[in-house]
């Protein structure tokens, strides 16, 4: 298998789930501030949307998403399962993921993308500047809602790391650095955001 990588948030989802896992997969890193990702031979023969990650099989299918990529790994390799090892694990990580991902990580990657990003967003895809000190907002208000949920809880999805955990984590630690940190107003979300930066997949 070959792994598409770059930086962003939805790459180092994928990265540090493999991380979780011990999994090594041969990388290519693909120039996303270059663009390389929006131009031939890459949005021809690996990703039609122009995005990263992508994940080549050993037969030279693509699979794209990081949902879909994570929950693939997952089958290849159960072992510290990530998702969940029976169906009510699996239901509840996925149900997890879906919350952080509407509530938060979509709102704040496209508050970024239509303010701090235009610049390098504008070319590729449509962009709505006047909607991202809204989506912005959004994205606190889901941090928010979130907060409480979570008090007395190591984890998002309850007592053991899951997908739902690296993906709110990536996007998170993305937003410290374009503007949008934790407000100190969620200690839980905010406590939950200091452990996981310790995990050694953190460094990924
Ligand atoms: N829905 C996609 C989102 C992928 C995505 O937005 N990737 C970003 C990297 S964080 C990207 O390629 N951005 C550069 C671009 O869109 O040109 C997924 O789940 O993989």
């Amino acid at each position: 298998m070959k792994y598409y990588n770059s930086i962003g948030p939805n790459p180092r989802v994928v990265t540090m789930f493999m991380a979780e896992k011990g999994i090594d997969i041969p990388e290519v890193m693909i120039d996303l501030r270059g663009g390389e990702n929006r131009r031939a031979p890459y949005n021809v023969d690996v990703n039609p949307a122009g995005q990263t990650p992508a994940l080549e099989r050993d037969d030279g299918s693509i699979l794209t998403e990081i949902t879909a990529i994570c929950e693939y790994l997952e089958e290849l390799f159960p072992e510290t399962p990530l998702i969940g090892s029976t169906a009510e694990e699996r239901a509840n990580t996925r149900m997890w993921t879906r919350r952080v991902d509407i509530k938060i990580c979509e709102p704040l990657t496209n508050g970024f993308r239509y303010a701090e990003g235009l610049p390098l967003f504008e070319p590729r895809m449509r962009c709505l500047p006047e909607a991202a000190a809204g989506l912005k907002a959004v994205a606190q208000d889901g941090i928010a809602w979130l907060d409480p949920l979570i008090a007395g809880r190591d984890y998002i999805a309850g007592d053991r790391l899951s997908l739902a955990d690296l993906m709110l984590f990536a996007f998170l630690d993305f937003g410290v650095t374009v503007g949008q940190p934790v407000d100190l107003a969620n200690p839980h979300v905010h406590g939950w955001y200091e452990r996981m930066k310790r995990r050694p997949s953190a460094t990924n």
